[in-house]
């Protein structure tokens, strides 16, 4: 059975099903925001959830991630479909203000009813990174995109956690940072289905695709299935060159991840993850309220307490007073 709704949230549901974008963004600020509501709105996306192709772009800071989703965007919509952007506001030091960059550089999306961009930072969601991104993608899979696409620098566990629920994992590079395979190495990195070398119009990108190719070939890198094996492709995102053959092998990966049955696999399990994450705030929450009604009656004691306190030591300085009287009136010797 369908979860229960508030009204307000039932028709905001309904509106954003319509493809009213204002319901939509205020569907998904009301999902970001943690407590029992969001627990439930999520509950019934999931219910709604058709399953489609989640890719998540990481990489090297700087490599042109932002700029080369843009593009794929742009091919995604000539291809027909529906794409909704989850990016990741980066918390590694080199890349920061990325947030502005990322918006900047898919702003010329941004009047398409087809695209829905959605940027999310640390600041503010009081570490549920996480849960707020995986929230998100279950209800870009229930509002009916075609291809979700996720952005991050993919170090950090939030970061991990959120490309393990991606379907295809893109792992962006560029000329010189492929020259240290370490740089690859890093919290998902290692396990792409595909690889691209941006920035190819620069001379120094033959070298690294070299190198990146030898990584591959040795197994150092890469996730390899049953009937797949890791690409590696050249794209320049300034030039637009490689875009196609891109979005080509994005679909190819997803053919495989349908014919090996993986398809709903990473939807449980993702699905999993989010459970996890949201029944852990909800129990946080609660012993937050625990804690903080036990506070207010050990104060609500401590007044009590005072009060008597108070009480007593004005009878102890009333009766004082009443023996300091008898002792004058009846002590006085000689009267
Ligand atoms: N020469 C060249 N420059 C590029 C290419 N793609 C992106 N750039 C430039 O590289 C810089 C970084 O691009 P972004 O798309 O912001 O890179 P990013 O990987 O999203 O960066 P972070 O999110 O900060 O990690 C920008 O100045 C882009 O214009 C390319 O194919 N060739
Ligand atoms: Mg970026």
């Amino acid at each position: 059975m369908a979860v229960e709704l508030p009204e307000a949230a039932e028709s905001l549901l309904e509106n954003a099903l319509k493809g009213n974008m204002r319901a939509m963004g205020r569907l998904l600020s009301l999902l970001e925001k943690p407590g029992a509501l969001s627990a439930r709105l999520v509950e019934r996306l999931a219910s709604m959830a058709r399953g489609v192709q989640v890719v998540g772009f990481t990489g090297i800071p700087g490599a042109g991630k932002s700029t080369l989703v843009s593009r794929v965007i742009g091919e995604l919509r000539r291809r027909g479909y529906k794409v909704a952007v989850v990016a990741i506001d980066p918390t590694s030091p080199l890349s920061q203000g990325a947030l502005m960059g990322d918006r900047l550089r898919m702003q010329e999306h941004s009047t398409d009813p087809g695209v829905f961009i959605r940027s999310i930072s640390t600041r503010g969601l009081r570490g549920g990174l996480s849960l707020a991104a995986l929230a998100l993608i279950e209800a870009f899979d229930a509002l009916g995109y075609d291809k979700i696409l996720i952005e991050t620098v993919g170090v950090g566990q939030a970061e991990v956690d959120i490309m393990h629920a991606a379907h295809t994992i893109v792992v962006v590079t560029m000329p010189g940072a492929g020259d240290d395979i370490q740089a690859l190495k890093a919290g998902v990195m290692e396990i792409g289905d595909i690889y691209v070398v941006n920035k190819s119009d620069k001379p120094e990108a033959s070298r690294t695709y070299e190198y990146v190719s030898f990584a591959l070939e040795k197994g150092d890198i890469g996730r390899s299935g049953a009937a797949w094996v890791p690409r590696l492709l050249r794209t320049s995102a300034v030039m637009g060159q490689g875009i196609r053959e891109l979005v080509d092998a994005i679909e190819e990966h997803w053919s495989y991840v349908e014919s090996a049955g993986l398809r709903w696999e990473r939807v449980y399990s993702r699905r999993a993850l989010l459970m996890r994450l949201i029944a852990e705030r909800l129990l946080a929450e609660s012993l937050e309220d625990a804690a903080s009604r036990e506070r207010e009656r050990i104060l609500e004691a401590a007044r009590a307490a005072r009060g008597f306190l108070e009480e007593a030591l004005h009878l102890a300085g009333k009766a004082c007073g009443e023996v300091s009287k008898l002792t004058a009136s009846n002590g006085e010797p000689g009267e």
